[in-house]
């Protein structure tokens, strides 16, 4: 079981933001234990919006996950996030995606992410990374689920 979180950046240096973002994390006591490749994505949900830089790394923290989320939310803030629209552009989004396998429905901190099945640029990273977690409510692998969605995007 492991922690699992994805990052995103389509504003500005994104290579930059996605490696302040983990640089930041680490000095904040958490783990980083895997990073996928940073693949460039198309924008997913509202498209008129520059692409996406994504990536998802595994951490290690014994913060429990809603102290986490406070991390993540803080760190975006350092980092200057301003919120334009939803879905919109951003320099940088840090989303909880698997927590231990947890199931977690907080108004404000859903786990696993409740859209992250439908995301390419969630999967595709993730399975580089972590092909064998389980998602604890779908019961099904991460490599099972980018296979689903791949067929389904074709
Ligand atoms: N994030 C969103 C909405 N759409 N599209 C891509 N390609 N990558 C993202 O990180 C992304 C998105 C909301 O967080
Ligand atoms: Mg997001
Ligand atoms: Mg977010």
């Amino acid at each position: 079981m492991a922690i699992y979180i994805a990052l995103g950046s389509n504003l500005g240096n994104k290579e930059k933001n996605l490696q302040e973002a983990l640089r930041l994390l680490q000095k904040k006591g958490i783990q980083v234990v895997a990073v996928s490749d940073f693949i460039t994505t198309q924008p997913y949900g509202v498209t008129d919006q520059p692409e996406f830089l994504n990536a998802v790394a595994e951490i290690k923290t014994e913060k429990p996950p809603v102290e986490l989320l406070y991390v993540l939310l803080e760190t975006e803030q350092e980092m200057g996030r301003r919120r334009i629209r939803r879905w919109g552009e951003r320099n940088i989004d840090l989303d909880l995606l698997l927590y231990d396998g947890q199931i977690i429905d907080l108004p404000d901190l859903k786990v696993p992410h409740p859209d992250m099945q439908n995301r390419d640029f969630v999967l595709r990273p993730l399975a580089q990374i972590a092909p064998d977690a389980v998602h604890p409510v779908l019961h099904n692998t991460i490599r099972g689920l980018w296979e689903e969605l791949a067929a389904k995007m074709k």
